[in-house]
């Protein structure tokens, strides 16, 4: 749309009026690209997060603690926002990316709702967990990669004894920068009629067994229970009988099988398997990456800035643009669940990596 001002040609001149004409600007709402070019329009990418690890030990404590302090009914979701300190204070991971460890006890509900963004539950601890996703349960146990996918009903529950609790992934960041956020609220708590379990949707999907006239290409992945027992059988095999990724260790991505595609529009997932004494070459790209200790004792270094070993449950976040390989000590194969905003980079041209 072509403004009816005239056009007005500005001569910098620094030296007698600058001042006055960058406040004479500011009035008008407008500011001088050539202050700022370099940096809105940089060489290479400046992430503001900084590589940071939250420690089971420490999280675990505070998580448990979070559950005297509110209730699942009052908190809807009873979540510790993982911060990056490099961001001011944003509920963000990476720059672009959110992570929450959520909480839930015995005989408590999260009620169901259902919003824009897409969320991935990585298991971390406890039996009885439960989440239902359109009617559809699926149990949570340690290790599995779950999809809550955009615009779907999802309630969360726990059938045992002790605490169960979780990773969440989610594109909030994205969401919000969009202005795309819608929320709802389900008439109950619970969702009704249950329609059947994950194992069902598992088995279908897993092998492979469509209906003859769909035409479904879903942006999200029809399997929303990724088991992590199936998952560590197939590392297992493909570490005895395959080549290993010199960046990405033994790996396998968590897909759509209706596409070949990421199984989340916007997250890319995966599980890496270190073997013991291994060290991967460096790998570089530009989204910021959000790492979980599964098994063994991994340790990740980041090019400039220093090793961190990552145990159990850790959430370690490597910064976008960052240089980062990844070792296990010489005594265990080591474990790492892996996720980015990938997906959103490449569809829109921006992925960009280097190996080595
Ligand atoms: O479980 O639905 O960490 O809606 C943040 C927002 C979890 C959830 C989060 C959510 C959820």
């Amino acid at each position: 749309m072509m403004s009816a001002q005239p056009k007005v040609a500005v001569r910098e001149n620094p030296a007698s009026n600058a001042v006055s004409f960058r406040e004479q600007l500011a009035d008008l709402n407008v500011a001088p690209l050539w202050d700022v070019l370099t940096g809105l329009v940089p060489a290479e990418p400046r992430p503001k997060a900084t590589p940071h690890a939250w420690r089971w030990a420490v999280m675990r404590d505070r998580l448990i603690e979070s559950g005297t302090v509110v209730s699942a009914e009052e908190a809807e979701r009873r979540v510790l926002m993982l911060e990056n300190p490099g961001l001011g204070g944003l509920p963000n991971a990476t720059d672009t990316i959110y992570a929450g460890l959520q909480l839930i006890l015995p005989g408590e509900i999260a009620r169901a709702h259902r919003h824009t963004q897409s969320a991935l539950r990585f298991v971390l601890e406890g039996v009885g967990g439960y989440t239902s996703v359109d009617g559809v349960r699926t149990e949570m146990l340690r290790g599995d990669f779950i999809v809550t996918p955009a615009w779907t009903w999802h309630d969360h529950g726990n059938d045992g004894a002790g605490p169960v609790m979780w990773l969440d992934g989610l594109d909030v960041p994205l969401v919000t920068f969009l202005r795309a956020g819608f929320r709802e609220e389900y008439e109950t708590a619970t969702q009704f009629p249950r329609k059947g379990d994950s194992d069902q949707v598992l088995v279908r999907y897993a092998d492979a067994l469509l209906p003859l006239e769909s035409k479904d290409t879903g942006s999200t992945s029809p399997i929303f229970n990724y088991p992590y027992a199936r998952t560590r059988e197939v590392l297992d095999e493909l570490a005895r009988n395959s080549d290993i990724d010199a960046c990405h260790g033994v790996n396998v991505r968590y897909a759509n099988p209706l596409t070949g595609g990421w199984a989340m529009p916007t997250i890319a997932a995966s599980m890496r398997l270190i073997p013991r004494g291994y060290t991967t070459e460096f790998f570089q790209s530009v989204e910021g990456t959000v790492l979980v200790g599964v098994e063994g004792s991994p340790s990740v270094e980041i090019e400039g800035v220093g090793s961190f070993d990552i145990s159990d449950n850790d959430v370690f976040v490597v910064p976008g643009w960052s240089r980062w390989r990844m070792s296990a000590d010489a005594s265990d194969d080591a474990v790492l669940f892996v996720y980015s905003d990938r997906p959103v980079y490449e569809k829109l041209g921006l992925y960009r990596e280097k190996r080595g």
